[in-house]
């Protein structure tokens, strides 16, 4: 059976992406299961997609695997796009999920309702022995709230109500979070993809 890498170090995206391709004929794997010295990618890119496909391919020439890397962060408007690619490190380079959920809503404070929108993205590359096999994007549209709410997911799920929902991504249930979430659509869209490898 081919086997897949999700090359991510982050739990929560690991396990919602497990999820995901849980009815896939692959079998997956993550890189704790690998005990291999790998390198650490230096996430330097403009865009969501230059990161995703600098991890997929820099791990795939040391891991002889498929590998699925995953680049993902909070788009808000009023903030003129940020988060965005930094949206790990938007408090500080080691900051928690608590410290940049405060440093966001502190910066929104002021922004009224009707000014909170902002866009969940992910993009998601597939890469084999150095080479590009495809990527693909999923986007989630909503609005910041003025407090943090809920306990599920991770990251700025307390403080992004989808649009269309009264209540956020953390007080969703992880599941149907799957179903509507950016990382749900960008994974349907690369099963084709991994499927034609399969194949
Ligand atoms: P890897 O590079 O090892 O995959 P990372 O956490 O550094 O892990 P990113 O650079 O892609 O990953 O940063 C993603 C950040 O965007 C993440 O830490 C959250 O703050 C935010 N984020 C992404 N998807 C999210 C989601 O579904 N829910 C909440 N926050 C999310």
């Amino acid at each position: 059976m081919e086997h897949l890498v999700i090359a991510t170090n982050n739990k929560n995206k690991k396990r919602e992406l497990e999820e995901l391709l849980k009815d896939l004929k692959i079998e997956v794997l993550t890189l704790s299961d690998l005990d291999m010295h790998l390198p650490h990618v230096i996430e330097d890119g403009r865009t969501f997609r230059q990161n995703a496909v600098k991890k997929a391919i820099t791990f795939s020439r040391y891991i002889k695997e498929m590998i699925l890397a995953d680049d993902s962060g909070l788009v808000v408007d009023a903030l003129g796009g940020k988060p965005g690619v930094r949206s790990s490190r938007f408090a500080h380079t080691k900051a928690t999920d608590g410290e940049n959920n405060s440093k966001l809503l502190a910066l929104m404070k002021h922004v009224p309702a009707k000014e909170r929108q902002a866009n969940f993205v992910c993009v998601l590359a597939i890469a084999k022995n150095g080479t590009l096999l495809g990527v693909s994007k999923g986007e989630c549209s909503g609005t910041i709230g003025f407090e943090a709410k809920g306990e599920n997911g991770f990251g700025y799920d307390p403080v992004f109500t989808p649009n269309g929902y009264n209540l956020t991504f953390a007080q969703l249930k992880p599941s149907f979070k799957n179903r509507i979430s950016h990382r749900g659509q960008a994974l349907r869209k690369a099963r084709s993809i991994i499927e034609k490898y399969i194949e």
